[in-house]
């Protein structure tokens, strides 16, 4: 333990966990000083050490991007459904695609997912079906029905107000002794929110299976990082709650894969939670609604993230194995755009929201007061 280095954990025991792990603390993890971020692959896709790459089988490596592709397409075409007006809200995905898609693949289908309203892909991933999520988009209530068998919550709109359950679902997997984690999403303005860190201390306290996933994709709509927080790094946030904190480069998807594998698998173990700082980029806007990028970004920075694009990034990596091909993306093009409009369509064709169906899909029994109002007609109810 050297000057500057702080002691993560409390009791005697857990410092000598420590200690033994310190000297195979990787500059990723943060320490007091700045932090390096994770990075497997330089910005064209060459391996920066071959030893460091994860244990991917081929067909794993070419499903990571497959997914990352499907994304993209799905992504642009959201956003001209929304232009359309067939979907309400929506927050563009496109330029974090590495961040969403090697973090969910790091998991196993049982471990659970908090997702915040820009984080569709993971939950699609992890089986929730897309056409819900257009509901979700379209305001009806069946959107945030999550199916039985799926490990998640619907998309949180409130930033931030997932972090707080995801420490209490990874609460219950621990006095259940289950082998589970759980992943709560969110972005750089969330790590602001108090719920942020109360979820975080929890985690610590209580030495919980959790992964806090923040996608610093370095603005809150309008917001840049340094009005965000004066801290190093978001990963550092993690030292004040006695957890682990790690930073990786969010545009490099076997280095997510990686630090959230690593994380899970600390996390089964019993080594609790894990702040896992993303370094991403969203290529549009923060939501349709009407922010405007050109506003609060130059071109020049967007340019210098584009070069980095997670896909372009992969797909040499690939190439170069001999693992792609023109033929395979066009394939999984059609795929998506084939997906998302049967998805639509089923989304379009869902039956109209009623109050009293709203009631239904909020409540198992009615309270008493609701009911009295449905039959005692003090409530207008439509038919
Ligand atoms: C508690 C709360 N305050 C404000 C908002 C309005 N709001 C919606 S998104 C957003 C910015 C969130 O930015 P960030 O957490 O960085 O995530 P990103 O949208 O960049 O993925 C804000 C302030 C909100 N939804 N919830």
């Amino acid at each position: 333990m050297g000057p500057g280095h702080i002691t993560l954990d409390r009791t005697a025991s857990r410092e000598a966990q420590t200690a033994s792990r310190e000297a195979q603390t990787a500059s990723h993890e943060v320490r007091t000083e700045d932090v390096e971020p994770l990075r497997l692959l330089d910005p064209e896709g060459r391996v920066l050490d071959e030893r460091r790459l994860p244990d991917l089988d081929e067909p794993s490596l070419k499903e990571l991007m497959r997914r990352m592709v499907f994304t993209r397409i799905w992504d642009s075409r959201a956003v001209s459904l929304q232009r359309q007006g067939r979907l309400g809200f929506y927050a563009p995905v496109s330029g974090q695609e590495a961040s969403m898609i090697g973090s969910e693949f790091a998991l196993d289908k049982d471990d659970f997912i908090c997702p915040g309203y820009r984080d569709m892909p993971p939950l699609y991933w992890h089986g929730y079906p897309m056409h819900q999520l257009f509901l979700y988009s379209r305001g009806h209530q069946h959107g945030g029905r999550v199916p039985e068998g799926v490990s998640a919550l619907m998309p949180q709109i409130i930033i931030g107000a997932q972090i707080t359950q995801a420490a209490g679902v990874a609460m219950g997997f621990k006095l259940r002794r289950k082998p589970n984690v759980v992943i709560a999403y969110t972005g750089d303005g969330g790590s602001s929110q108090g719920d942020f860190y109360e979820g975080l201390n929890v985690a610590g306290v209580f030495r919980l299976p959790v992964i806090f996933f923040v996608s610093n994709n370095r603005y809150a709509i309008s917001t840049p990082l340094h009005r965000q927080t004066a801290a190093r790094s978001i990963a550092h946030k993690a030292v004040a709650a006695g957890i682990r904190g790690v930073q990786v480069d969010g545009m490099d998807v076997l280095a997510v894969y990686s630090a959230v594998r690593e994380a899970a698998d600390l996390a089964r173990r019993g080594e609790g939670a894990t702040l896992i700082e993303a370094l991403t980029y969203r290529y549009g806007p923060h939501s349709l609604s009407g922010d405007d990028p050109t506003k609060y970004r130059t071109k020049a920075e967007e340019g210098e993230w584009e070069r980095l694009d997670p896909l372009v990034r992969f797909r040499n990596f690939l190439l170069a194995r001999g693992l792609w091909s023109e033929r395979e993306e066009e394939d999984t093009i059609g795929q998506a755009k084939e997906t998302v409009a049967k998805e639509m369509e089923k989304a379009e064709s869902a039956e109209k929201m009623t109050i009293p169906g709203l009631l239904e899909t909020m409540f198992e029994h009615l309270p008493p007061g609701l009911e009295e109002q449905r039959s005692g007609g003090t409530m207008i109810w439509p038919k």
